[in-house]
């Protein structure tokens, strides 16, 4: 096959992964513009590259006009979560999808592989639309914690760097390694709890900071400017006394004489 029919062959292939990533990274702001704890940490994707396609066609004797129906993991999405607990949550969040149709599921964090891989992963059919009309994707999402996708990172480079011929040491250092890995994740669920509130307060802070910028700012085109001085002056003495009710308080005060403006502006 031509470089150049490869590379129309991958085209829709990359559409689909920058479609999904756009609409998982949109779940995680939605979840932290609501001042929640969001299950998705990090998205990434990226499409097969033609010589790992090949590499896996030969492995597993595929001919190359099969490749588009029997290698599922052309497209890829990794979503990263914090916490083992919030695998499982995205997993459901994407089997409720109508946008995303389940073709399998395998749970290697439940049934770690022989390697000591874990993740959660899911192979989708996704439709994407072309200049050419619709087209069906299969697009592989895998679903781990950051520590898992730590392990998986640094054994997948040996992979590459020794293929079939890792050393047996290094192969028990791994396996090691991940139980480790188990370990540490099992402790971080213990504080799961606390560190959602934690970062619940820390989101929700962060968002009644931005909207007292935003309106100030705001205030700046409409209002006297030594009045919004003053607003301003005051927001910092608040903010720096660390008080979180005093600055709900004042973002309310200041909505309140926001929409006062709005309103003289639009009469
Ligand atoms: P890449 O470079 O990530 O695309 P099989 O060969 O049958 O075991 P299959 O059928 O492709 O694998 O499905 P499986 O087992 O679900 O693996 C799909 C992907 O999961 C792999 O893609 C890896 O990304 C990841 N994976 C699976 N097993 C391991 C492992 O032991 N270690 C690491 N680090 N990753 C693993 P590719 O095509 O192998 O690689």
């Amino acid at each position: 096959m031509e470089i150049q029919m490869w590379r129309s062959i991958l085209e829709p292939y990359a559409l689909a992964v920058d479609e999904l990533k756009v609409k998982f990274e949109h779940i995680r702001e939605a979840y932290r513009k609501d001042g929640l704890y969001s299950p998705i940490e990090l998205v990434d994707g990226r499409v097969k590259s033609i010589s790992s396609i090949l590499e896996k066609a030969q492995k597993k004797h595929i001919s190359l006009d099969d490749i588009e129906t029997q290698i599922d993991d052309i497209a890829g999405i990794r979503i990263i979560c914090q916490f083992i607990e919030d695998i499982y949550i995205v997993a459901d969040l994407i089997r409720k999808r109508a946008d995303m149709k389940i073709v399998e599921e395998l749970d290697y964090v439940k049934n770690t592989k022989a390697s000591g891989y874990r993740s959660y992963h899911m192979v989708i059919k996704y439709r994407i639309e072309t200049i050419h009309g619709p087209k069906d994707i299969f697009c592989e999402i895998q679903i781990r914690t950051l520590a898992m996708n730590f392990w998986a990172t640094i054994e997948h480079s040996l992979q590459y760097k020794y293929k079939q011929n890792m050393p047996e040491t290094l192969r028990t250092r791994l396996l090691k390694a991940a139980e480790a890995i188990v370990v540490l994740d099992r402790e971080m669920s213990l504080v799961r709890g606390e560190i959602m509130d934690a970062q619940n307060s820390f989101t929700v802070k962060s968002n009644v900071v931005a909207d007292i910028l935003n309106n100030i700012q705001n205030l700046y085109k409409v209002a006297n400017k030594r009045e919004v001085v003053k607003i301003q002056d005051e927001f910092f003495k608040i903010y720096q006394e660390g008080d979180y009710d005093a600055l709900t308080q004042f973002a309310k005060e200041l909505d309140i004489i926001s929409e006062g403006y709005r309103a003289q502006s639009l009469g």
